[in-house]
């Protein structure tokens, strides 16, 4: 077959030679090499299809594998080994999630990922009071290292790649994996067991104070003192191990666009890595080649791809730029994805496997390493094992049936690709200066802005929808009617929570029974007096290291929670602010639809009159109870509903029901609107019109909304009677706004 390429007359340019070097050696050691490629991938029409494509009278392109990375971090690419099928997952109890991996890993699932519930990312044990409605509801519940060894029995830690997402209570889940993963193999030194253990830890700390809230202690020592202590002790004991996963994905859910979401991320890992050379005094190139990123990837199809491929060489060039490494891993921005939650609708569900395979060949073709593909049940609740099948599936289908693997970076040289990958490196670029003027992404959290920035994103996005400028199929346009709608309606999976919550505190009290409690109390001592040092135990041999500690504490079996409270006790827990962005939701409406612009002002009308027959405006307290951080939906109500006349109050996240109850009377509130996104409605709301009856007040309307399955309104609105009205994903504001002005008693009830 005639190939240019392997003509003698061709010289390749310097890049090219370099690649193939790079490519080769890759992959020597599946004893290939680029020439078999070419040989061995030709289409039925005799088409010999190249590894890579390059523009032949350019003298210097740029190729995959090579600096600046645009093209990818590798050279070989999927041609030699396609990404990882890495589905995020966990279910109520380290039993049901145990089976559930072996049960993929059979299926052809390649790496683990594990999801932990709400109380174990915030740090507290199951029998903690403010966590009655989420122990196992949003994954694995892990109280202590008897539940983590269960989680992973018949898992051999030495050999299969596990991410764990995992933030605030980050040292303890390290320290029972470390732990769990020493006792599996007690034929072997814990050193030897430790080289070994392959995997990510999301570690990512900063986000959190932006998007996600899975927070415990504020940012000074979240930083300085918990990451700094696991990059050092990661780099040194478990070198195979990506200390952090520098998450975008939960910005862009928050609502971020693209180059928010891809600067905000950059700006974090150029703040983790000042952080390890300046505070933990560590050498780059001990840490750097051990940070991963993670993007969401959305449904603009050739913005995502863009995003991965400029992010990428922003990233090189930045860490190259500010940082001097010698490794040339170091500058390497190796990635996971997740297609988008937020993208996936309740209405006609099936629909989500379309947009959620649309989004993995983004993924794929913007060259992630390792994948989570969503379920398409996942906008009204938790995974099915056949939903979850079905997802796992798309990915299996990329990777063996459409050749998409035989090549790398297909979209290199496309005028419209290179011209926006061009485009979102401006942006971003301009973003992350803007940030580092500000003194770096920790400054720049704390003014605030960086939450705000998201937020207004987050609200506009609202706006554009449900003005119908963003077209959304089965929602703001071709709508079934109700029956058909009905119809498609799917099983969710349920949890008895009540059920998880006893056997987890059973089993935590039996392990604290059988344990040597003043080995357990020694141990918790020390980690507490390290945690009030202010001199850096950092050293990967420091015997302080705030790691070294709690792997002895989960030895000597102390729980998660009391490791949390040891720290919490030197440090305090973060008290975050509250604020809500103005204006952003309006704006959408103006210059869009005729029809849509006089249902908004008809609502703006309606609140005017509610005014002047009320004596006031209608007020509202947005809440949210339990440990559900995830507040983009509250945020955007909160702003949609002040932009359309509401007085709105933004409760603090966290809450009990009783608080909420407390804070709505104070307020004197109209109505209470509860956001949910992690599955504990069914508790908390019921719990909420308790409380409320209790002090008395039998008036307040409650609407709730979120990640509510259709099959649970009838608890809500009739069983328990508990709210007014359900809004699922994908309702208008103003159709909110609409339905709780008619809720409200008129006459003084409020
Ligand atoms: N040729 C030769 N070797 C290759 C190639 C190739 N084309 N592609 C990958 N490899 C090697 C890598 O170098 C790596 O080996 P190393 O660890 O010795 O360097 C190994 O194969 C695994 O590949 P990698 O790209 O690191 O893929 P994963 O192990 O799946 O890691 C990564 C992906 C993003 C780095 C990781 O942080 C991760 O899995 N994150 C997941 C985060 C997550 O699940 N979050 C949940 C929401």
């Amino acid at each position: 077959i005639f190939d240019i390429r392997t003509l003698s007359t061709y010289t390749p340019p310097e890049n090219v030679q370099e690649w193939e070097n790079l490519a080769n050696k890759e992959l020597s050691r599946a004893k290939k090499s680029v020439d078999y490629l070419r040989s061995e991938r030709v289409t039925p029409e005799g088409i010999q299809i190249q590894p890579v494509y390059w523009d032949l009278n350019d003298p210097e392109p740029e190729m995959p594998g090579v600096y600046p990375f645009s093209r990818g971090p590798y050279a070989s690419m999927y041609t030699n080994r396609p990404w990882t099928i890495r589905q995020y997952a966990g279910f109520s109890t380290a039993e049901e999630s145990n089976a559930f991996y072996k049960r993929n890993l059979a299926a052809g699932q390649q790496g683990l990922s594990v999801a932990f519930d709400l109380p174990t990312h915030r740090g507290y044990d199951s029998d903690h009071e403010r966590v009655v409605g989420d122990v196992g509801m949003a994954g694995v519940s892990i109280d202590t290292l008897k539940d983590m060894e269960i989680l992973f029995d018949q898992i051999d830690l030495t050999e299969v790649s596990v991410s764990m997402t995992m933030n605030g209570a980050v040292l303890p889940i390290m320290a029972f994996y470390i732990q769990a993963a020493i006792e599996q193999n007690p034929d072997k030194e814990p050193a030897e067991v430790m080289k070994q253990l392959k995997g990510t830890i999301q570690n990512d700390i900063l986000k959190e104070f932006m998007v996600r809230n899975t927070y415990i202690y504020p940012p000074t020592p979240s930083v300085n003192r918990v990451i700094a202590d696991i990059m050092g002790f990661t780099s040194k004991w478990t070198p195979k191990f990506n200390s952090i996963s520098i998450s975008g994905y939960h910005m862009q859910e928050a609502g971020a666009d693209a180059a928010l979401e891809m600067a905000f991320t950059i700006a974090d890992g150029l703040e983790y890595i000042r952080t390890a050379v300046e505070v933990a005094e560590l050498d780059v190139d001990s840490v750097a080649p051990r940070l991963s990123f993670f993007w969401g990837i959305g449904m603009n199809f050739y913005t995502e791809i863009a995003k991965m491929r400029a992010a990428r060489k922003l990233w090189a060039e930045l860490v190259k730029e500010k940082f001097a490494p010698s490794n040339p891993k170091s500058l390497l921005l190796r990635t996971h994805c997740q297609t988008s939650g937020y993208s996936l609708t309740e209405a006609q569900p099936m629909n989500n496997i379309i947009r959620t395979t649309i989004e993995a060949m983004a993924a794929v073709q913007g060259g992630t390493q390792s994948l989570h593909t969503n379920s398409y049940d996942e906008a009204v609740g938790l995974p099915t094992d056949q939903s979850a099948r079905v997802a796992r599936t798309t990915q299996l289908i990329l990777q063996e049936e459409t050749g998409i693997c035989d090549v790398a970076d297909p979209w290199g040289g496309s005028y419209m690709m290179e011209s926006l990958t061009d485009e979102i490196y401006d942006k971003a670029k301009g973003i992350i200066d803007d940030v580092e003027s500000h003194g770096g992404m920790t400054a720049y959290i704390n003014s605030g802005e960086a939450k705000l920035k998201i937020e207004e994103s987050a609200t506009k996005k609202q706006g554009r929808v449900d003005s119908g400028k963003d077209v959304v199929v089965g929602v703001n346009k071709y709508r079934l009617n109700k029956e058909d709608e009905k119809a498609e309606m799917i099983d969710v999976l349920q949890i008895d929570n009540s059920d998880v919550r006893t056997k987890q505190i059973a089993r935590m009290n039996e392990v604290k029974a059988n344990r040597d409690e003043i080995a357990a109390q020694e141990a918790l001592l020390r980690l507490e007096e390290s945690a009030r040092k202010t001199t850096s135990t950092s050293n990967p041999d420091h015997p302080d290291n705030l790691m070294t500690l709690c792997i002895e504490c989960a030895r000597t079996r102390c729980t998660l929670g009391e490791m949390s409270d040891a720290l919490e006790n030197a440090w305090g827990r973060h008290v975050p602010a509250t604020g809500m962005v103005q204006g952003a939701y309006t704006a959408a409406f103006n210059g869009g639809d005729d029809k849509v612009f006089s249902e908004y002002e008809n609502i703006l009308k309606s609140v005017e009159g509610f005014e002047q027959t009320e004596g006031r405006r209608p007020r509202i307290l947005v809440a949210k109870m339990g440990q559900d951080g995830h507040d983009r939906g509250a945020k955007v109500i909160a702003s949609g509903f002040a932009d359309l006349g509401f007085d709105v109050d933004v409760g603090p996240l966290f809450q009990t029901p009783r608080e909420v109850a407390l804070q709505a009377i104070d307020s004197d509130v109209h109505v209470i609107g509860v956001s949910s996104q992690a599955a504990g409605h069914k508790t908390l709301l019921p719990a909420l019109k308790k409380e409320l009856e209790d002090l008395g007040v039998h008036h307040m309307v409650v609407v709730a909304g979120g990640v509510i399955p259709p099959q649970d309104y009838d608890f809500l609105l009739k069983e328990s009677k508990s709210c007014g009205a359900v809004f699922g994903p994908g309702t208008r504001i103003t159709d909110a706004a609409n339905t709780v002005l008619d809720l409200i008693p008129r006459g003084g009830g409020g």
